[in-house]
């Protein structure tokens, strides 16, 4: 069995049984003037990562495994977005506003969409998800079931946001989780840096983290 040189320890690769997650690569948090950025956040950080991803994508088509995309986003009429989630704070968009790249976070919005360089290809599943973990209200679960994976590579933002959250609730659901770590971004850098390192605690404690070249030397070898 294939090995990806990785933290805590070696990553067992099942060539048969992986498939990569990229989480949220939408225009609303990575180019400005989106949801992102009207949270406060400098975006630019996360717009560095886009060819990563993207070669990360490249590799797992290469080798004929699945690539899964989400997106953050809700209904136009906002059923599903819990008025925890909208009300809160005092941001200068919220949730469904009108903004400069269409209603924020809603589906079918120019800034809903994954940006260009990471777009899904005809085929690929793309998971629409109204929480931060792509699990709650959707069809990720049994999608992966159905594409029979058991270990789930994760790029994409924001770190300890959306990424984090998914790969412990796949984690706790049996799957062997690995974070690609040059394949993720944060708007703080110092959460992603203990995003990592708290996944990768008390022995692969949430997952294992690797860089993505060794990930891919490892699926094209
Ligand atoms: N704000 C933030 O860091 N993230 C999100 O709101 N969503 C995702 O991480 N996708």
């Amino acid at each position: 069995m294939p090995a990806i040189d990785a933290k805590p320890f070696a990553f067992p690769l099942d060539r048969d049984a992986v498939g990569l997650v990229v989480i949220d690569m939408q225009r609303d948090f990575i180019e400005p003037g989106g949801f992102g950025a009207a949270l406060g956040n400098d975006v630019t950080r996360l717009e560095a990562i886009v060819p990563t991803v993207a070669s990360l994508i490249a590799g797992f088509r290469r080798a004929g495994r699945p690539v899964i995309h989400t997106r953050e986003c809700h209904r136009p009429d906002l059923s599903d977005c819990p008025p925890a989630k909208r009300l809160r704070g005092a941001p200068s968009l919220r949730i469904g506003d009108p903004g400069p790249m269409g209603r924020i976070l809603i589906a079918g919005e120019p800034g809903a969409e994954i940006v260009a360089a990471c777009a899904p290809a005809p085929g690929e599943t793309v998971i629409d998800k109204p929480g931060k973990g792509a699990f709650h209200a959707t069809e990720f679960g049994p999608t992966l079931a159905r594409l029979g994976l058991r270990q789930l590579v994760f790029a994409g933002v924001t770190t300890e946001v959306c990424v984090q959250t998914t790969m412990r609730e796949a984690n706790d659901r049996g799957f062997d989780c690995l974070l690609a770590t040059d394949a993720t971004e944060s708007y703080f850098p110092d959460f992603k840096e203990a995003a990592i390192a708290m996944i990768v605690a008390q022995g692969a404690i949430v997952g294992w983290a690797a860089e993505t070249d060794a990930i891919l030397g490892a699926l094209d070898g």
